[in-house]
This record gives C-alpha cells, sequence and structure tokens, in this order.
C-alpha cells in the first residue's frame, strides 16, 4: 500500500501567500517537501508575534513533528541555507536536502547580476541570487550537486576547470576566478555543515509515501513563471507547476494526490515581463499599500493589478488544481469596485485564452460592487454578500472551487469550506 503526497502551487506570478497555507497544511503532515526554486523564494510566515521569512527551508520546519525534505529539483546556495537555518537551532532528523540537487556558489550570482545589467532595459527583472545561471549549468551538464560536496579536494578542482573553460566569457561579464585555497576551504566549511542533512531524498519521500505518512509538497514562485508555461523569457528557471514535483523529487504523476492552487485576491508581479491586469492608477498603489506588496527577498516594490480569471483558468488545468485557496481577500476591503479580468483584446480581437504572447494583451474587465470589511471572518457565511458573490462568479470563471480563503496574515483568520 502507498498513499499520495498533497501538493501546493502558485497559481499567478509567485508570493501568493502560499507561505500561510503550508504553514497551515504543516501542522497535519509529516514531511514537507521542496521541489522546484532556490533562495530566490520568498515565504513570510506570521505566528502569534513572530514572522519567519523563509527562502530555502521548507515551511514544515514551523512544525516540531515534521520532516522537510529539500528535492533534488531545488538550487541550493550552500552559504544562504546555512545562515537560514541558524533561525531554527538544532535540525538534525527533522532536515534532508537531496545529494542530487543543484549547487548554487557566489559565481552564479554574479553572472546573473552581469546579464542583467547587460541586458539594461531588456532585463529579466531576476532576484539576482544566481538561479538562471545554476539551472543553466545543470541542463548544460556543467553543474555541480550537493553530493559532490564529500570530496571538497576534487570538488575545487572541477570548479577551477570550469572557470578555465568559460574564461572568456566569464572576463568580458567581469566575472572574477575564485582564488582556489579559498574556494577549498569554503567547500570543507559547507560539507562540515551541511554532511548531516546530505541524503538520497527520493528514497525517503517515496519511504514515507509507503508507510502513509502524510506528505506535503510545497511549490515555490508561481505558474506564469514556470520556465516552459510562463511569460518566457520574463520567468524563473525552473518547472514552478505541478509537473515539477514529479521530476523535482522523484515522484511519479500517480504520487500526487489533492492539488491546492494559491491564489491573491488580486494580482502582483515582481520584476519586468507582461502583467495585463496591472494598474497604474490610485487603485493600483493602494492595492500595494494595503497588501504590504513588496517582496520578502529583494525588498522590491510590487507591481500590482486586478484578478485575472483568464491566466488562472489556464493555471488550474496546468497544475490539474482540485481547490484554490484565495489569499488576501480582506486587501480589497473598502473598494468601491473590484475589477476581473475575464478576457483579452490582443490586435482588436477578444480571447478567452492565454495566447503564445501577452505582451500585447489588454484586459477587458467585469467590475463587482466592493464591500466594507471582510478582514478576521473565519466562516464563509460571515462575509459581506458581495464579497461572497464575487468569489462565487470567481469560482465559475476559473473552473474550481475555491476551498480556502484567507482574511488576514493571522493563522487562525482562514475560511475553509
Ligand atoms: P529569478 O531570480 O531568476 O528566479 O527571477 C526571474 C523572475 O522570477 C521572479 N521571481 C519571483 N517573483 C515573485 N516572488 C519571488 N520571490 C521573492 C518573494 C521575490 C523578492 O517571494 O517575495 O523578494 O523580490 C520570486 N523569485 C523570482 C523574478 O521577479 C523574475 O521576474
Ligand atoms: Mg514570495
Amino acid at each position: 500500500m502507498s498513499t499520495q503526497a498533497d501538493l501546493i502551487v502558485g497559481l499567478q506570478w509567485g508570493d501568493e501567500g502560499k507561505g500561510k497555507i503550508v504553514d497551515h497544511m504543516a501542522q497535519t503532515h509529516d514531511y514537507v517537501c521542496r521541489f522546484a526554486g532556490g533562495h530566490n523564494a520568498g515565504h513570510t510566515i506570521v505566528v502569534g508575534e513572530k514572522t519567519y521569512a523563509l527562502h530555502l527551508i521548507p515551511s514544515g520546519v514551523l512544525n516540531p513533528e515534521a520532516v522537510n525534505i529539500v528535492g533534488n529539483g531545488v538550487v541550493l546556495s550552500p552559504a544562504d541555507f546555512i545562515k537560514e537555518m541558524e533561525q531554527f537551532g538544532d535540525l538534525t532528523g527533522r532536515l534532508y536536502i537531496s545529494d542530487k540537487a543543484h549547487l548554487l556558489l557566489p559565481y552564479h550570482a554574479a553572472i546573473d547580476q552581469a546579464r542583467e545589467r547587460m541586458k539594461g532595459d531588456k532585463a529579466i527583472g531576476t532576484t539576482g541570487k544566481g538561479i538562471g545561471p545554476a539551472y543553466g549549468d545543470k541542463v548544460a551538464r556543467v553543474g555541480h550537486r550537493v553530493g559532490e560536496l564529500h570530496d571538497p579536494r576534487k570538488l575545487t578542482d572541477k570548479i577551477m576547470a570550469y572557470f578555465a573553460m568559460n574564461r572568456p566569457v566569464f572576463d568580458a561579464m567581469g566575472v572574477a576566478v575564485p582564488d582556489e585555497q579559498e574556494l577549498f576551504h569554503e567547500l570543507v566549511a559547507y560539507w562540515e555543515a551541511l554532511e548531516p542533512y546530505i541524503t538520497d531524498t527520493t528514497l525517503l519521500v517515496w519511504k514515507a509515501l509507503e508507510e502513509e505518512k502524510k506528505v506535503l509538497l510545497e511549490g515555490a514562485q508561481g505558474t506564469m513563471l514556470d520556465i516552459d508555461h510562463g511569460t518566457y523569457p520574463y520567468v524563473t528557471s525552473s518547472t514552478t507547476v505541478s509537473a515539477g514535483a514529479c521530476s523535482g523529487l522523484g515522484l511519479s504523476p500517480k504520487d500526487i494526490g489533492r492539488v491546492t492552487g494559491i491564489a491573491k485576491a488580486y494580482c502582483t508581479r515582481v520584476g519586468n515581463g507582461p502583467f495585463p491586469s496591472e494598474d497604474f492608477s490610485e487603485a493600483g498603489q493602494r492595492l500595494r499599500d494595503n497588501g504590504h506588496e513588496y517582496g520578502t527577498t529583494t525588498g522590491r516594490p510590487r507591481r500590482c493589478g486586478w484578478f485575472d480569471a483568464v491566466a488562472m483558468r489556464h493555471a488550474v488545468r496546468i497544475n490539474g488544481a482540485d481547490q484554490v485557496a484565495l489569499m488576501k481577500l480582506d486587501v480589497l476591503d473598502g473598494f468601491d469596485e473590484v475589477k476581473v479580468c475575464v478576457a483579452y483584446r490582443v490586435h482588436g480581437e477578444e480571447i478567452d485564452y492565454v495566447p503564445y504572447d501577452l505582451e500585447d494583451a489588454e484586459p477587458v474587465y467585469r467590475v463587482f460592487p466592493g464591500w466594507e470589511k471582510s478582514c478576521g471572518a473565519r466562516r464563509f457565511e460571515e462575509l459581506p454578500e458581495n464579497a461572497q458573490s464575487y468569489i462565487a462568479e470567481l469560482e465559475q470563471m476559473i473552473g474550481c472551487p475555491i476551498g480556502i480563503i484567507s482574511t488576514s496574515p493571522e493563522r487562525e483568520d482562514t475560511i475553509v469550506r
């Protein structure tokens, strides 16, 4: 016998509030696993008075009973990981890192930033953490894996050879060659700090499912940032959709059970690239202020706009979402009217699907009457009537039930239907 894992994915451009839902679900799960992305991700979790900003460590770290797994699909910066671990004291037996995850090292960040600089106004607006170059090396088969840390001498030689091979390009980008001795000592320190956690995590997850443990798979970023299905090239470099949970952990599609897609009641995006329902007026600024829409990782102000039902329907289908968790409904409190993008106009033609290039898509809006206060509601019936009908209409438009509604950052202010 074997059971299936629950999966959580972002349905928009990241920052949907996955952290709160994962934290909520982590209380009832034995395992919480990350399968994609790196320390570009940022989950903010509020527990009572304390706010935690997690980047690489799965959100199950806040449940003392949960085992946390960093899967092979993640790119891992050892320096940042070690720093993040310090918040939590001893994690042995509660945290595992795949030996097949790829290493993200300081030069990846240098390359990322150099490329962004060189692109000028065509820059992607990356987090500058080195995510693209780390995944690029993996796919080009010139990357280095976490498991290689066990032999720092050999890994140092390999990295120096990688630099020799790339010398002309790196010189042109102004990316410095690491000092061999320093690099070696750094790698030794990484191995000493991380050795107790490095293992074959695929076997661990298989075993957990065979033992019918409750396993939660935690996505990072969002569907519209997916390397294949997002707004390329304005995307991140990983598979952020459901499919990534399989390759990023070593699971089969049959191992995936219930899929919960996370979406905000409005929409945000950080970085450049198309965002049809972006609002440049006071309303957009008000969403940013009310929703504290600034990046957890970089502090960048997020671009804000309205719920995009077209992109959402696309995301529900790609991820196979069984339910949607609608976050930050309270941020819409007090607006006279609330807009929803229900179609795109592309070169004069109205379409109801996500086209090849979203750049030319203009939003077609439907306007809903606003409501005074949803903040703090814990039962659906407590919501103002207009908020209730907003949600009912969204369900129709996106073709998926909205099973969870969040009405404040607090753990308890969550409606589960
Ligand atoms: P990258 O660094 O190569 O992954 O950037 C490529 C694009 O992906 C976007 N991206 C994100 N968008 C929203 N949230 C992210 N994480 C942090 C957070 C962001 C922050 O949770 O708040 O703190 O600024 C995230 N990570 C990557 C990025 O903006 C580019 O558009
Ligand atoms: Mg985030």
